[in-house]
């Protein structure tokens, strides 16, 4: 049920009261994680190797001492019910930005527990758990528009990371462009030392034909590769119409594609292991 934990910690009202804990921070190594800016609050995941905290700007800040995201924020919010000694603070219920989340106090600590919006399917059905500890990833990442590029590298290294993904079991492969992502991603697909492959790059539409050729020749080619090789790829090229588009798409208003693409390589890694253990297990079952 557990997915992950975070330590929120109030340090001030404004996004100035944070800079020198930030610069701090960064200057000793931390890497940035999940930023927020909502409703005059922000805030700044700052993340070790392993692990990490969440520094809060906020007028009326929310005070847990830790905030545990779960699979299930109401059966978790039912099994609290039934424990001793728990008092809630919050009742179960939606947040503005599409979680449930429900706080406790429990022997003088405080704790926030939530789960982000379901995906489709991920009640039913079989499910990979995102959990890629031991798995080994190369990250295919084009240098044309490297501006937006390497804020897509950043979302999926962070993805990787808080899938689990040590370090030393990452390979960034740089090629020139979005053209050459493919015949990167398959030599490396075909190499079997990798559990999947995630590819970046971002294209945008000039006043020329080329975009679209490029575009569709990059999605063609790393679709190939995958059904090929049968190695999960993750496909975070952005095609937009403007470099203002894509700032929004790395990192910004719409997210970040790289994280995005990161996660659902870390799923199909994950899916393809659990379909082989039943597809092995059903054929026990079936002699
Ligand atoms: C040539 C080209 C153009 C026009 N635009 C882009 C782009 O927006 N994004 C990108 O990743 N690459 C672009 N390229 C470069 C091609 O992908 C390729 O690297 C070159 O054509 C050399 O083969």
């Amino acid at each position: 049920m557990i997915r992950s934990i975070v330590f929120p910690r109030v340090l001030g009202r404004s996004l100035d009261d944070l800079q020198p804990a930030l610069e701090l921070l960064r200057a000793l190594g931390f890497a940035g994680g999940k930023e927020w800016h909502e409703g005059g609050s922000h805030g700044l995941e700052m993340l070790a190797p392993n692990g990490g905290f969440e520094m809060i700007a906020a007028p009326d800040a929310p005070s847990v001492d830790a905030m545990i995201e779960v699979s299930d924020a109401d059966l978790a919010y039912e099994i609290t019910g039934k424990q001793n000694g728990v008092t809630i603070r919050k009742e179960i219920g939606d947040t503005p930005y599409g979680a449930r989340l429900f706080e406790v106090e429990v022997s003088g600590l405080r704790l926030g527990f939530l789960t982000y919006a379901k995906k489709p399917g991920e009640e039913r059905g079989m499910n990979a758990p995102l959990d890629a500890r031991g798995k080994r990833f190369a990250l295919v990442v084009a240098r044309f528009n490297s501006f937006i590029t390497e804020r897509l590298l950043d979302g999926a290294l962070l993805a990787l990371r808080q899938c689990g993904v040590a370090p030393n079991e990452i390979t960034i492969v740089r090629v020139p462009g979005s053209f050459e992502i493919s015949t990167a991603a398959r030599q490396l697909a075909e190499s079997r030392n990798y559990h999947a492959i995630v590819c970046l790059g971002c294209l945008l539409r000039g006043n020329t034909f080329h975009y679209d050729v490029i575009a569709n020749e990059t999605t063609r080619g790393i679709g190939q590769s995958a059904q090929d090789t049968g190695v999960p790829h993750g496909f975070g090229v952005l095609t937009c119409d403007t470099l203002e588009q894509a700032i929004d798409r790395a990192g910004l208003k719409a997210g970040n594609k790289g994280y995005e693409a990161a996660m659902a390589a870390v799923e199909m890694a994950c899916l393809r292991e659990s379909i082989a253990v039943h597809a092995s297990e059903t054929r026990e079952g079936a002699r």
